[in-house]
């Protein structure tokens, strides 16, 4: 692939790069899925513009307000359901044959990756789709416990538990899943190729991720039509919504990669 035929511009070391790749990360977050018309966190339109995170994204905020929690991710839950995965979404679906070693590390609660086909995945964020005990674990279906109760988190009933049930998701202050986590580092901190895609970059450790992947060396590109604190440092940027971002790349990946040598 020369430079005058690549639309995005790849300069000849990134293409180099490119084609001799062995392990991808991407790291996704919510402007992933803008365009299939949900919300974002931050900015303007953002879920947060008129109201401050910690009064809905907390476990505080939950156990001082749980019908209003309750009822925001009930809300939350069946716009993700109606939605549909975007061609930024399908497109990564192809990243899982591209590179020997592919780990898609999402942010977001929406499921629409999973919905999409995207396989070699960790969600650190959990899961809007399924509500989880407070107090024993136990999990449900999010659709099936919105159903039972509308307005307030319902109780979990199992036989000795005085537990009540929430949302299946990574709340400020909260643990993220181990396992899930371990898995992100390792293959960050082993990658030659991160791209992080509809994120601002701002919540750790997923953030902390692009600094892993910069540190050891990797080429990084940064998919986001605003820029983030790690702008300055990245390799590439593609500023365009990465429904029309990341299919390109895709594309100029897929030709960098059956070229011979
Ligand atoms: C497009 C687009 C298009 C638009 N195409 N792009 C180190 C330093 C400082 C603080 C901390 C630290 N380590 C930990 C912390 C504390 C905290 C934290 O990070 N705070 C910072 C905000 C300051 N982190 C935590 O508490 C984490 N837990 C933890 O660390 O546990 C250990 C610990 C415990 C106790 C004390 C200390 C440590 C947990 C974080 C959990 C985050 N949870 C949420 C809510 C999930 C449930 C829900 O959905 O309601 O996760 S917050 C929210 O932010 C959500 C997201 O996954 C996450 C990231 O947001 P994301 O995806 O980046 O979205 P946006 O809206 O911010 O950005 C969208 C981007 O898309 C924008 O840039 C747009 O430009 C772009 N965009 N359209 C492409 N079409
Ligand atoms: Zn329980």
């Amino acid at each position: 692939m020369s430079a005058t035929t690549d639309p995005l511009r790849l300069d000849e070391d990134l293409q180099a790069r490119l084609r001799r790749a062995a392990r991808a990360v991407v790291l996704s977050g919510a402007g992933v899925s803008r365009e299939s018309g949900l919300d974002t966190f931050r900015g303007a339109g953002g879920l947060w513009e008129n109201q401050r995170p910690e009064d809905l994204a907390t476990p505080e905020a939950f156990y001082r307000a749980p019908g209003q929690v309750w009822r925001w991710y009930a809300w939350r839950y069946a716009r993700a359901a109606a939605a549909a995965p975007n061609p930024a979404h399908l497109a990564l679906v192809r990243w899982e044959s591209l590179f020997p070693s592919f780990l898609l590390v999402t942010q977001n609660v929406d499921d629409l990756h999973q919905r999409a086909g995207s396989r070699r995945l960790v969600a650190l964020h959990g899961t809007v789709a399924a509500a989880v005990c407070d107090a024993c674990g136990r999990r449900r279906a999010m659709a099936e416990a919105v159903a039972a109760s509308p307005d307030e988190p319902p109780a979990c009933g199992a036989a000795g538990c005085g537990g009540r049930f929430r949302p299946a998701v990574v709340w400020f202050g909260e643990n993220l899943p181990a396992a899930a986590l371990a898995q992100a580092a390792e293959a960050a901190a082993s990658c030659d190729l991160l791209v992080s895609v509809g994120t601002s970059s701002l919540v750790y450790p997923a953030a902390g991720l692009i600094e892993t992947a910069l540190r050891r060396g990797a080429r990084v590109i940064e998919v986001n039509p605003e820029p983030t604190p790690f702008s300055p440092r990245v390799h590439l940027r593609l500023a365009a919504p990465a429904g029309e971002a990341l299919p390109a790349l895709t594309e100029a990946i897929e030709r960098c990669r059956s070229m011979p040598g």
